[in-house]
C-alpha cells in the first residue's frame, strides 16, 4: 500500500513571524540559547525584522509572558528559552515543572506553537554543552520545532 497521505510541516520559513522569550536567570548559558535559535531561523530566511526577543527574569515566568504574547497572535510560533540547574533542595523541580507546564498549556490554550528551549539539567557543564558545544544547541533545536510546527499546522489546516 503506497497511496496513503502524509502530512508534515517542512522547513521554509519565510515570512513567518516569531517572538523569542528568554530568561535573564542563567543569564551567561541563555544567551547562547539566543545565537543558537537566531542562527537557525536566519538561516532559513527569516528577516531580522520578524524576530522579537522578549526578556523574563527566571523560567518561571516563562508561560505567562508567552501567554500574553500567544494572545496578541502576530506570531507564528514562540520559542521559550531558558535554563534551570539543578541546585540542592527541591526549588528546581518546581520551577521546571511550572515551566514545562506552563507552557504547553500556552499552546494548548492559544493554538499557538510553544517550543521548548529551556534546559533542565543537574549541572552546570551539562548545560554548557547543550547551548553550542559538544551536544548542539537547544535553542537552535527549538527553532527548528518552531519553523516545523508552524508549517505542521498549516498543513492540517487550523
Ligand atoms: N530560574 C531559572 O530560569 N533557572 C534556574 O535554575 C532557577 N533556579 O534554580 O532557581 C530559576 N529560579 C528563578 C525562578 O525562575 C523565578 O524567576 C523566581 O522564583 C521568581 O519567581
Amino acid at each position: 500500500m503506497t497511496d496513503y497521505k502524509t502530512i508534515e510541516g517542512d522547513f521554509t520559513a519565510k515570512n513567518m513571524r516569531f517572538a523569542l522569550v528568554a530568561s535573564r536567570f542563567n543569564g551567561f548559558i541563555v544567551e547562547q540559547l539566543i545565537k543558537g535559535a537566531i542562527d537557525m531561523l536566519q538561516r532559513h530566511g527569516v528577516a531580522n525584522k520578524d524576530i522579537e526577543i522578549i526578556h523574563a527574569p527566571g523560567a518561571f515566568e516563562l508561560p505567562l509572558v508567552c501567554k500574553l504574547l500567544a494572545d496578541k497572535s502576530g506570531y507564528d510560533a514562540i520559542i521559550a528559552l531558558g535554563a534551570v540547574i539543578r541546585g540542592a533542595t527541591p526549588h528546581f523541580d518546581y520551577v521546571a515543572g511550572s515551566c514545562s507546564r506552563g507552557l504547553a498549556d500556552v499552546a494548548m490554550q492559544t493554538g499557538v506553537p510553544v517550543s521548548f528551549g529551556v534546559l533542565t539539567v543537574d549541572t552546570i557543564e551539562q548545560a554548557i554543552e547543550r547551548a553550542g558545544t559538544k551536544a548542539g544547541n537547544k535553542g537552535g533545536d527549538a527553532a527548528m520545532t518552531a519553523i516545523e510546527m508552524v508549517n505542521l499546522l498549516r498543513a492540517i489546516g487550523s
